[in-house]
């Protein structure tokens, strides 16, 4: 046994726990009828939009319409926050919001202010707000890592990041019993 087959999900260890217990929620990816945002920050913009892509294609395949996706860049991971907050809180909230960004430590001297703030700040917008604010800011020590994470493949974390999305809004509303 390898030390991933003993800390991955295992599906049927899962399914034996909905048997014993009175309540077992799963969040699914089915996107139709979602509204979305992408903050996305346009320092290192090369990754971010190879990030914007595998996120786009994931919402496809979830029958998210592309009518229904608003992509706004921000200068930097700095700035993303408030710019989430604005699509989680204002006149028209959408149903959740995925961050993209590219922090990267060999580029900065304040690489743990930038990326510990833009973490910080997600989290604090969709825990004031109750609208799921995805976390897709890599946070790397080399260009190297960043290009690796954002491949046009299963492995690009802006899919990962559009899939956690879907599975939020999912999770919350069976919550929410709608
Ligand atoms: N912003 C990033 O998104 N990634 C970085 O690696 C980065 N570096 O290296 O500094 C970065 N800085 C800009 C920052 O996000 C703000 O835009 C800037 O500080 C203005 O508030």
């Amino acid at each position: 046994m390898t030390s991933s087959d003993q800390t991955e999900f295992d599906p049927l260890r899962g399914e034996a726990i909905r048997g014993v217990v009175g309540t077992y929620l799963e969040g699914g990816h089915d996107g139709r009828g979602l509204r979305i945002a992408i903050v996305a920050g346009r320092f290192n913009g090369g990754i971010t939009t190879r990030l914007i892509d595998g996120a786009l294609a994931t919402l496809d395949e979830a029958g998210v319409s592309r009518s229904d996706v608003t992509v706004a860049w921000v200068p930097g991971a700095y700035e993303i926050p408030m710019m989430a907050l604005a699509f989680a809180d204002g006149p028209f909230p959408v149903d959740a919001v995925i961050t993209l960004g590219a922090v990267i430590r060999g580029d900065t001297g304040h690489y743990d202010i930038v990326a510990g703030e833009s973490a910080r700040g997600v989290q604090d917008v969709q825990l004031t707000t109750g609208v799921p604010v995805i976390f897709g800011v890599l946070t790397t020590n080399t260009v190297e890592q960043a290009l690796e994470r954002s491949l046009p493949d299963e492995t690009n974390k802006g899919r990962e990041a559009a899939l956690t999305a879907l599975e939020m809004v999912s999770l919350l509303r069976q919550r929410s019993g709608r």
